[in-house]
């Protein structure tokens, strides 16, 4: 049984063609900068936003009305999930998807079922992949839906919810790898507090960072080759998380010095929760050496919460894709759509062109950061702007070859006085246009 009303494959078919269901901008074997356009944007469809979640919102319930979210049979119903994951990675034509262990299995009643559920569905996943010659971006572990959770995972005051979740990490772990996962995923909903009355923070941070060097230990001891991604948020569904922003994350991974094994999975709508751009966080990210992947969506420019859309703004693609071909390309990360269609939006193919409009937004992010690449005028007027820190002596103060004091007697006796130059921004603004 299909659950989409078409069979075939969705074609590139070009800018021109008036097809509904067709690609206008994504042509997978179309060659950018020396490799294919899927080499560059490795797609993920995820199976949280696509497959479990309901359509349902504060106010109203299930929307979209799917056999499987009412099947009184959790293992039936798995299967039925992972039949129309491959559906849609076949139709789209989408190489990669991501999971988390509670979205592909059943709870069951206590650990060791789950751990069997997600065994026995991994097993079918992994003759699916073979077949299909797909592959899993990343797994990760839902350790935020369970009332257990709910003053925390590895944060939580009580040490049994921490010894849990290590036990529940370490099989999502080994069946990531087992399932040949680029990456392991970590986004820390419930890491966080609610008011700071009941809470120790210090005693957390503390919980949190042995947490993270017990998975970088486990990585090593597996010999899971990946990176362990951290996804920065805010705020949502605890009112402070402690994975706030890719700053935030920085000093807890620079503080036990894992820079090299822990890298951020970036999410477009946690960027601007956290007040920031996305191509900030994506740049800052690159910029301290621990850029990974991306979750790519779109949050309401108004709305305080993870809105999840599908990212469809061209010129803000355009951004955060140059700075991700800035920072050499993706290696083992790419571009999970973390996003949903809208509640409305209750037809099976609203997925199928949610995806496809999304999927041809990064295709023109694409093309255009492509331009600004080749074209390099930007690269070069920035470099210009820093172009006195060459000379010889302004390089040697960068190097640390002067003290505070001898900085000051040079300044002195050379008489140094700044002379202001135009950060010309509005020129700057108008070249990006012109790529556009
Ligand atoms: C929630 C997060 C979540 C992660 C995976 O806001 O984006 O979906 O990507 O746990
Ligand atoms: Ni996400
Ligand atoms: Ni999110």
């Amino acid at each position: 049984m299909n659950f989409y009303s078409i069979k075939e494959p969705i074609r590139y078919e070009g800018p021109k063609s008036e097809s509904e269901l067709a690609f206008h901008w994504y042509n997978p074997t179309q060659k950018v900068m020396g490799k294919t356009m899927a080499e560059h944007l490795r797609f993920a469809v995820c199976y949280w936003h696509t497959l479990c979640w309901p359509g349902l919102d504060p106010f109203g319930g299930d929307t979209f009305l799917r056999a499987w979210h009412h099947d009184s049979d959790g293992m039936h119903a798995a299967r039925t999930k992972a039949d129309i994951m491959f559906e849609t990675l076949d139709l789209l034509g989408v190489e990669f998807f991501t999971f988390h262990d509670l979205d592909i299995a059943p709870e069951g009643n206590s650990l060791k079922e789950f751990n069997a559920n997600v065994t026995a569905i991994a097993k079918i996943l992994e003759s699916k992949m073979a077949k299909g010659k797909k592959k899993l971006l990343w797994g990760t572990a839902n350790m935020f839906s369970n009332r257990r959770f709910m003053a925390g995972a590895a944060t939580n005051p009580d040490p049994d919810v921490f010894a849990y979740c290590a036990a529940q990490v370490k099989h999502c772990m080994d069946v990531t790898k087992d399932l040949g996962g680029e990456n392991y995923v970590m986004w820390g909903g419930r890491e966080g507090y609610e008011t700071l009355l009941n809470t120790n923070i210090g005693h957390e941070i503390e919980q949190a960072k042995r947490f993270l060097s017990l998975v970088v230990d486990y990585k090593h001891k597996i010999g899971f080759k990946g990176p362990i991604l951290i996804e920065p948020k805010p705020q949502e569904p605890t009112k402070h998380q402690y994975d706030y922003d890719v700053a935030t994350c920085y000093s807890l991974i620079s503080s036990l010095g894992l820079e090299k094994d822990v890298k951020l999975n970036v999410e477009q709508n946690h960027a601007i929760l956290a007040g920031h751009t996305f191509e900030h966080e994506i740049a800052l990210a690159s910029a301290l050496g621990i850029f990974g992947s991306i979750d790519i969506n779109r949050g309401d420019y108004q709305s305080g919460w993870d809105t999840d859309q599908f990212a469809m703004n061209i010129p803000e693609m355009a951004l955060a894709i140059y700075e991700i071909l800035k920072a050499g390309g993706f290696t083992t990360g790419g571009m999970n759509f973390d996003a949903k269609v809208r509640r409305q939006s209750i037809d099976p193919d609203d997925i199928l062109h949610a995806h496809v409009a999304s999927m041809d937004a990064c295709a023109r992010g694409l093309l255009i950061a492509a331009k600004m690449m080749e074209d390099g005028k930007l690269a070069k007027l920035v470099s210009s702007r820093y172009a006195k820190w060459n000379t010889a002596e302004n390089k040697a103060m960068l190097a640390g070859k002067e003290n505070l004091e001898q900085i000051a007697a040079r300044v002195l006796s050379k008489g140094i006085e700044p002379q202001p130059v135009s950060g010309r921004q509005e020129y700057y603004e108008n070249l990006l246009n012109s790529y556009i």
